[in-house]
């Protein structure tokens, strides 16, 4: 299977994380990728090619102008108020105040553009963002044009990117910026399967009124999990898009018999929906020992997913997004690809 990957995506890396009330070094850094790489490598999985660029064209095909231009100004505007720190939001729009108007001020743009704190941005974000999207691009361009399964080493991972917030480490929303790009080179329907341990409330909110893109996703109820406002099963689309939003919040502790049983019905999902090309939101972070998540699956769990995705007999794109600060994410993000070639 050929890999897309790029040195830019390392272009970010903060020094900080509001984590327990302390800034922390963040779980969500360069070495994911170079751990990821050096299984694929180790395996010798295939290929591993540097991704063309695509411009802003397809990332405006998704996300609002407005967003793009602060991603793209945020750190010089903050470095220009004299801030010592990373560019982290402390202040936002909540249910008694207004949201119609965007402030002047960096603080203000940051609160209405950001969802959570938990993402500073700091040199390099924007930069290592549009590394990512051309990664995901690159790799739906080339399932479209041979048929063949591929995987786009993403980071920073895009899925709790929404049309104009970021926060949960994502910027641009990389699965639906490759969706949408197959959709506008003709693909009829695309199914996004999020099987990262967060619910991808991005994603969701992208394509919720439309039926051409059919999201499931597999993860940590939001009663207890992050993002904890959006993920609920009765999230089911609205307007025309009303059946193409799946969920399947899952209590923590939840290990691959129940998950699997999900997913199994997800693929259901997507084998009746008459989708055309299957983009995975490929977290890993539903491993045993995550840091950060709370699901139970195992190293060879991963494998197994694998064999089932490629079950569906669909052309298939794989776009990292968690896994976090263990050896294993090389191990668990390769099984997947492993397993699905073998069942090929
Ligand atoms: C991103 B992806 C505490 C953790 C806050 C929330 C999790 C973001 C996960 N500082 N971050 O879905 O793997
Ligand atoms: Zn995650």
């Amino acid at each position: 299977m050929l890999t897309f990957h790029s040195d830019d995506t390392g272009l970010r890396r903060a020094r900080t994380e509001l984590d327990g009330g302390e800034l922390v070094t963040p779980y969500e850094c360069p070495e994911r990728v170079e751990l990821v790489l050096g299984r694929v490598r180790e395996v010798g999985l295939g290929e591993v090619r540097a991704p063309e660029t695509f411009g802003l064209e397809p990332v405006l095909a998704v996300h609002d102008r407005g967003y793009v231009d602060f991603l793209a100004t945020c750190w010089d505007d903050w470095q220009a108020e004299g801030k010592r720190g990373e560019a982290i939001a402390w202040m936002w729009p909540t249910r008694t105040l207004r949201d119609d108007r965007i402030p002047e001020h960096i603080d203000g743009r940051l609160g209405h553009y950001a969802m959570s704190a938990d993402t500073a941005i700091c040199e390099g974000t924007f930069e290592a963002a549009m590394a990512s999207k051309d990664i995901a691009l690159s790799a739906v361009s080339h399932t479209l044009a041979s048929g063949e399964p591929c995987f786009g080493l993403c980071r920073p991972p895009g899925h709790h990117a929404a049309s104009d917030q970021f926060g949960g480490y994502c910027f641009f929303n990389n699965a639906a910026i490759a969706a949408q790009h197959a959709l506008d080179r003709g693909v009829g329907r695309v199914a996004v399967l999020d099987v990262d341990f967060h619910h991808g409330n991005g994603t969701q909110q992208i394509f919720y009124e439309r039926d051409d893109v059919l999201f499931a996703s597999l993860h940590g109820d939001p009663r207890t999990c992050f993002p904890y406002f959006l993920g609920h099963a009765d999230e089911t689309g609205r307007g025309r898009g009303e059946g193409f939003n799946v969920n399947y919040p899952m209590a923590p502790g939840t290990a691959f018999d129940a998950w699997s049983r999900a997913l199994d019905d997800a693929l259901a999902r997507i084998r009746e929906a008459g989708c055309e090309l299957l983009v995975v939101s490929l977290g890993v972070d539903a491993f045993e020992h995550d840091p950060i998540s709370a699901f139970k699956l195992t190293s060879d769990d991963f494998t197994a997913l694998g064999r089932r995705l490629a079950g569906l007999g669909l052309p298939t794109t794989f776009l990292l997004e968690g896994g976090y600060a263990v050896e294993e994410i090389g191990i668990n993000a390769v099984n997947v690809l492993t397993g699905f070639e073998a069942a090929c």
